[in-house]
């Protein structure tokens, strides 16, 4: 298996995941568009984004809900998604408004803003929208995480996409996190294998 990554970006969360599984991976730096090496990341995965999987089979998957929830699929003993159907959907709710948009559609505003709006006088107010949109995601986790340690009873692939928007809240000093996200950050931060494997990206 290959995660195709990029150092800080959304791709964090699964790297995260895979090193709580301790499920072995070989770590592959991607390409960003605009560079010499694009194209040929770009016959790796046509969308050209992170995080991509390549799995055992030498087939391809994308999104992160989806990788996600494949790695906790192939890990049935560490739980990370709930086998009862009520429980399956409300973990793949939470992980897939984290992602679809809470990252893309509020931070992405704010560090991308010329995405959404081509004229440089348009950009504050881009990014204002997107800030709402990105606390107001951070404050719904806030108030679900409220008197536990994870977003739900146990630990899931949901909690691993708070961690790279929180990570994300932390490094860059956007929008802010309330208690309970940043005790949930730092539960999985101070895991060593985590933490080790998003310093290594730097190195990779
Ligand atoms: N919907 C995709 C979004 C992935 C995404 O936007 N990844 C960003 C990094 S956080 C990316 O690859 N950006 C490269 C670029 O467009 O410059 C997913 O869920 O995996």
């Amino acid at each position: 298996m290959k995660l195709y990554f990029l150092p800080g970006a959304c791709s964090i969360g699964i790297h995260a995941l895979l090193a709580e599984l301790g499920h072995p991976f070989e770590l592959v730096r991607a390409a960003r568009p605009g560079t010499p090496e694009f194209e040929a990341y770009k016959r790796v995965n046509p969308k050209g984004k992170v995080p991509a999987l390549i799995r055992d089979d030498g087939s391809l998957l994308t999104e992160f809900p989806v990788i996600a929830l494949y790695l906790a699929r192939i890990n049935p003993d560490r739980r990370l998604i709930p086998t009862d159907a009520e429980g399956e959907i409300r973990v793949l709710e939470m992980t897939e408004y984290l992602v679809s948009t809470v990252h893309m559609q509020g931070y992405t505003r704010v560090r991308r803003p010329e995405k959404f709006a081509p004229s440089d006088s348009d950009h504050a107010a881009v990014k204002a929208f997107g800030l709402g949109v990105f606390q107001a995601g951070l404050d719904r986790a806030e108030r679900q995480i409220d008197g536990k340690e994870w977003l739900f009873d146990k630990m899931s692939i949901a909690d691993f996409a708070l961690f790279y928007l929180a990570h994300w809240s932390t490094v860059n000093g956007i929008g802010a996190l309330g208690p309970n996200c940043q005790a949930h950050h730092d539960r999985l931060w101070s895991r060593g294998e985590i933490r080790r494997a998003i310093e290594r990206e730097a190195t990779v």
